[in-house]
């Protein structure tokens, strides 16, 4: 008989704001730099979303239908401090008090992201994270938010996948213009949010003593296509680059050995400023969030421009970096109509990795299958592929939590649908279907989707399936 799952298990579900809040520029609020990405015309883009801004209540009604014990969400910057500095608007902060009054009055935990992709314009203007005055910006912001919500709020998150803004920063969208920064700016931006990160950790624990706090990186485990030694090698590299060295330096307040080597071998070192080391050792996380979808398949470099490829369906990501390594097929696992390989025990895999490194309690913050949902004429939406994803991970989270992990929550993307990155509401994720295309707003009524009655049950058994 397998464990059951812990009696305060989170049982959750995620959003971010710029892709569920809309209300772009009201009440206050200032651009963000993903209001200003270039948006392909045909695709619904952020000035709207999904109107939670000015239908919350109705949200959260169904949030605690659903039976939700946590809404993880994101502070948008730009509502709280228009300037990226200085004047705090009342209006943002406000908006921010409702919602978390709704929850609380549901008994829903509220597990607040920091920063979600949406750096203020104004800070972008400024050299955006290639500042290092963003530092000082990001430690004030988080201050604003921990003095007006930290009695209330306990499960604090810093930054929204680092890695993926860092590693495939075209993920996020491309700026006007199509330029992505260099290689070595963006390991610079990543070292002043590494810094950021830990100032912000710090002062969490300072300022909100009974507030825990963690980084959320985008994890996953690599296999190795054959039992080559060298293959082995390249999916140790690339785990490595693209997971634990991020996690590392957040956990252990220093670089990973490995990534810092290579690095400085290609000249992509950031530079530190004296005092940095000594900074980065400042903040300890209380639990680590990891946000999972998928796995990779990695086999060894051949040296060449032969290793890089586009993940299928989703030209913004280029896999495979000469003399480190190329990604493989996988025989053995599934792929969203988007290629991105479902791999459920990949979960239960990237967990106990997880929790062999750090010794940290884990929080799901993010997984889901997107999809095209269509409202049927009879009114009903049927996800029943989302819920075989789910029933399949939440299955090897139960065995992770036999295994011996220590699973806080699952908080799977998303609690409602949102926009998605690239491909609007042509692709979706939510147990509630928002009534709306890409440009025709229709009415934005929100249904429950079928996985809606299979979350709620699901919750209501407590992981029984
Ligand atoms: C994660 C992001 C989310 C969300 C999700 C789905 O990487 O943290 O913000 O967008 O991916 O991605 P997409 O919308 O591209 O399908």
């Amino acid at each position: 008989r397998l464990d059951d799952f812990p009696a305060d298990f989170l049982w959750g579900a995620s959003t971010s704001a710029y892709q569920v809040e809309g209300a772009w520029d009201e009440d206050g609020k200032s651009p963000s730099i993903v209001d200003m990405l270039d948006h392909p015309e045909e695709t619904a883009d952020f000035k709207v979303a999904s109107d939670h801004y000015h239908r919350f209540r109705e949200d959260v009604e169904l949030f605690a239908e659903l039976g939700l014990k946590a809404y993880r969400f994101s502070v948008a910057w730009t509502r709280v401090l228009p300037n990226g500095t200085g004047e705090v608007n009342a209006a943002g902060l406000a908006f921010y008090r409702q919602l978390i009054d709704e929850l609380q009055r549901h008994g829903i935990e509220p597990v607040v992201t920091l920063y979600h992709f949406d750096l203020p314009y104004v800070l972008e203007q400024q050299g955006g994270w290639s500042n290092r005055a963003t530092i000082d910006a990001f430690v004030e912001y988080a201050a604003v938010l921990f003095d007006a919500f930290g009695d209330r709020v306990k499960y604090w998150l810093t930054i929204n996948e680092q890695n993926t803004m860092i590693l495939h920063p075209g993920a996020i969208g491309m700026p006007k213009g199509g330029e992505l920064p260099s290689k070595q700016v963006l390991y610079q931006q990543s070292h002043h949010m590494l810094v950021a990160q830990a100032r912000v950790m710090a002062l969490c624990h300072q300022r909100c003593p009974a507030g825990k706090i963690g980084p959320a990186i985008n994890t996953t485990s690599m296999y190795q296509e054959t039992c080559h030694p060298l293959d082995a090698i390249a999916a140790h590299n690339w785990e490595t680059l693209r997971c634990w060295s991020f996690l590392d330096v957040a956990v252990h307040g220093r670089y990973n050995a490995l990534a810092w080597r290579y690095l400085q071998d290609r000249g992509l070192a950031p530079q530190m400023e004296p005092g940095d080391a000594a900074l980065l050792l400042q903040g300890k996380p209380d639990y680590v969030a990891i946000n999972y979808y998928s796995t990779a398949t990695i086999a060894a470099s051949r040296g060449d421009a032969s290793d890089i490829s586009a993940r299928a369906g989703d030209q913004q990501i280029m896999l495979g970096e000469p003399g480190v390594y190329r990604a493989a097929e996988n025989p053995f696992v599934g792929k969203t109509r988007y290629g991105w390989v479902i791999d459920p025990v990949g979960l239960r895999l990237t967990l106990r990795k997880t929790y062999e490194r750090y010794h940290l309690p884990i929080l799901i913050t993010e997984n889901g299958i997107g999809a095209p949902d269509e409202l049927q004429a009879d009114g009903t939406i049927n996800d029943d592929y989302r819920i075989e994803f789910m029933r399949r991970h939440v299955e090897q989270m139960q065995l992770a939590i036999n295994d011996g992990v220590e699973l806080m929550g699952y908080c799977p993307w998303a609690a409602i649908d949102v926009v998605s990155t690239h491909q609007g509401y042509a692709k979706r994720y939510g147990f509630i279907y928002v009534n709306r295309g890409e440009q025709d707003l229709k009415d934005l009524r929100r249904i429950k989707k079928r996985s809606f009655d299979w979350y709620q049950r699901l919750i209501a058994t407590h992981g029984r399936q």
